[in-house]
């Protein structure tokens, strides 16, 4: 694993297709791919490739979403706000260097840069499910490292109660900042147990590969129990805090997101239901489970919560 380089692609990544496909695959290739994508979505080409991974809470149905889905099917504001436009917006970001600012109350605090912050003997392939708030959900094989891992290393104080993360601000690198659409930089948090919980994930890489810019590199937050949105992309500070952090959604619509924002089937958006979701390159919707399928594992941490007004 190449962390810290800005390129560790395949040859075949960057040849054009026609260059090293066999024109017969190719067109056949084009072909299942313009009637897959009538109805389901961009199809898997021969080319991508293929998922790595322990895999993490997965339901005997579940298989990883392919990668041109994963990539291509995004959500990340900073770039545009349809599915489409992070992947296209981002072509020209170049994330490295990157500087991770660790601060607040804890005993270790500093500035890392990636390669330091991301120790390489811990990185590890983990394929998890995703539950996006807006009832759609795939399946994804991450790289990267536990956070917890990160927040030890930081020793935060007995006092800190939080976490909160940071995306990069700068309108210049991340047009989607130059509107209004959000009360920019992008923030989340977590309470440190969730934080520390092994399940919670900094990704810098997808299908073993370097982190798509689409997918927020070149490192991102993945907490596989919580609504996509609390995977905070792009991430350029940890802060350790008392107080509850501010988070972009529940700020920008504090009556349809909240802090803790765990998949639950139970308590709709107050504009849909949750009760179900369109697994990507799925037809046929299936039911969402409670903490999307990790109940086993993180049920406790809520232990005598009302899970309907902690949103
Ligand atoms: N900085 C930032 N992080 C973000 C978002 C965003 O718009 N900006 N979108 C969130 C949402 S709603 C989801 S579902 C996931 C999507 O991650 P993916 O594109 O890798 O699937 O990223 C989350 N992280
Ligand atoms: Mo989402």
């Amino acid at each position: 694993m190449l962390i810290g380089r800005p390129v560790d692609v395949k040859s075949s990544e960057i040849t054009p297709e026609s260059l090293y496909v066999n024109r017969r695959e190719w067109l056949a290739s084009a072909a299942a791919g313009a009637v897959a994508l009538s109805v389901f979505g961009p199809a898997a080409r021969a080319q991508d490739p293929q998922p790595v991974g322990r895999p993490f809470g997965l339901q005997p149905d579940d298989k990883p979403t392919p990668w041109q889905d994963v990539t291509t099917y995004n959500n990340f504001y900073e770039f545009g706000t349809d599915k489409s436009d992070p992947a296209q917006n981002s072509k020209n970001f170049k994330p490295l260097p990157w500087t991770i600012t660790v601060d607040g109350m804890a005993s270790k605090p500093g500035k890392f840069q990636l390669e330091d912050f991301i120790k390489p003997s811990t990185v590890e392939d983990r394929i998890y499910r995703h539950r996006c708030v807006e009832a759609w959900s795939m399946v994804i094989p991450w790289r990267g490292i536990p956070l917890a891992d990160v927040i030890k290393r930081a020793e935060p104080l007995a006092s800190a109660k939080y976490v909160a993360f940071t995306t990069l601000m700068d309108p210049s690198r991340m047009p989607g900042q130059q509107l209004g659409v959000l009360d920019w930089p992008y923030t989340e948090g977590l309470r440190l147990d969730e934080a520390l919980h092994p399940l919670a994930f900094l990704a810098t890489g997808l299908y073993g590969r370097t982190l798509p810019n689409q997918n927020g590199a070149p490192v991102r937050l993945v907490v596989p129990w919580k609504y996509g949105f609390k995977g905070i992309k792009s991430i350029v500070r940890m802060t350790f805090t008392d107080k509850q952090p501010k988070t972009a959604w529940n700020t920008q619509t504090p009556n349809e997101y909240g802090f803790y924002s765990n998949v639950n089937p139970a308590v709709d958006h107050p504009r849909w239901s949750q009760a179900k979701e369109r697994r990507i390159g799925e037809f046929l919707r299936r039911p969402t489970l409670p903490f999307n399928g990790y109940a086993d594992q993180v049920a406790s941490l809520y232990a005598g919560m009302d899970l309907k007004k902690n949103y």
